[in-house]
């Protein structure tokens, strides 16, 4: 199974820093993580213009060309040339979530939007996200798309991540809930897309090991530290709060988000901090 981070996107003073995000890329994939989902949620692509999304592209694939290049947005002229400069640029695997905010758009419009992009580029995941994207591409939808290669499912359902896999057999699926890596893994699907990769990368990867050699109950002590450090986050603003622990928790700045993703103060970070580092060690100590 693949552990994709879904990569955060470093800001000063609003513009991206690109040597934080190359940074930060060789870190993650030295930690174990298999591949970089760039402009995702955390990486705040809804947020970033088009220029920002090739920006992002360009200094992730100096770094590696393990990437899946998102590239959704709700200007289908903007979506297909996207794919196409990751076309050009050689990006195995792109990305989309479905069009946004319009919440009464009809099936049709969503299939044609996934049929487009297949359009310009051989190998496209969905990126279903149902509670922020207002619907939910669901396994018969992804049926009829017909040429998705994959699908990333934010969604706390298992059984929904699970039914693309039996729907559409041969299409690789992750679950992007946080507090369900080790079940993602453990149920058989291709793996996790999991924000805490940021900041707990080795974490997930030994959660990975902990599930192949079948010590279930092990790795599932790893989830609920990652579940109790995930809560706690949401708490101060989930991504706001990534670049925090990041830098406590990894050592290294990765900048901050960009508002209307205000970075926290002084104050909040140190308090997200010192209890992020408590919950850490009761976990290393065993006294959970
Ligand atoms: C992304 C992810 C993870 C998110 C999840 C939402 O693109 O950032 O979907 O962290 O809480 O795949």
């Amino acid at each position: 199974a693949e552990i994709i981070v879904p990569v955060l996107t470093p800001f000063n003073d609003g513009k991206i820093n690109i040597e934080l995000l190359k940074e930060h890329t060789s870190s993650l994939l030295k930690a174990g993580v298999d591949r970089i989902f760039v402009n995702g949620t955390t990486g705040m692509g809804p947020a970033l213009s088009p220029g920002e999304k090739e920006t992002n592209l360009k200094a992730v694939l100096e770094v590696t060309d393990k990437v899946i290049f998102q590239v959704g947005s709700l200007n289908m002229g903007e979506v297909k040339s996207l794919a196409r400069e990751g076309k050009e640029l050689g990006v195995k695997t792109i990305a989309s979530y479905a069009p946004y905010y319009f919440t009464g758009l009809p099936k049709s419009l969503i299939v044609r939007y996934f049929k487009e992009i297949c359009g310009e580029h051989d190998e496209v995941y969905l990126y279903n996200y149902p509670s922020a994207v207002g619907k939910d591409v669901d396994a018969e939808t992804v049926k009829e798309i017909g040429c998705l290669k994959g699908v990333k499912d934010t969604n706390d359902s298992i059984n929904h991540s699970l039914q693309y896999k039996r729907v559409n057999p041969g299409m690789k699926v992750f679950n992007g809930a946080d507090t369900l890596v080790m079940t993602s893994i453990a149920t058989g699907l291709d793996g996790t897309v999991s924000a805490a990769a940021n900041f707990v990368p080795e974490v997930l990867v030994e959660i990975r090991r902990k599930v192949s050699e079948g010590k279930v109950g092990e790795a599932m002590k790893l989830q609920f530290m990652v579940d109790e450090l995930v809560s706690l986050a949401k708490g101060y603003g989930y991504i706001p709060s990534i670049y925090v622990l990041v830098k406590g928790i990894r050592g290294y700045d990765v900048g901050n988000p960009r508002p209307p993703l205000f970075p926290l103060g002084d104050v909040e970070r140190k308090e997200l901090l010192d209890k992020a580092i408590k919950i850490m060690e009761k976990y290393n100590k065993n006294e959970a």
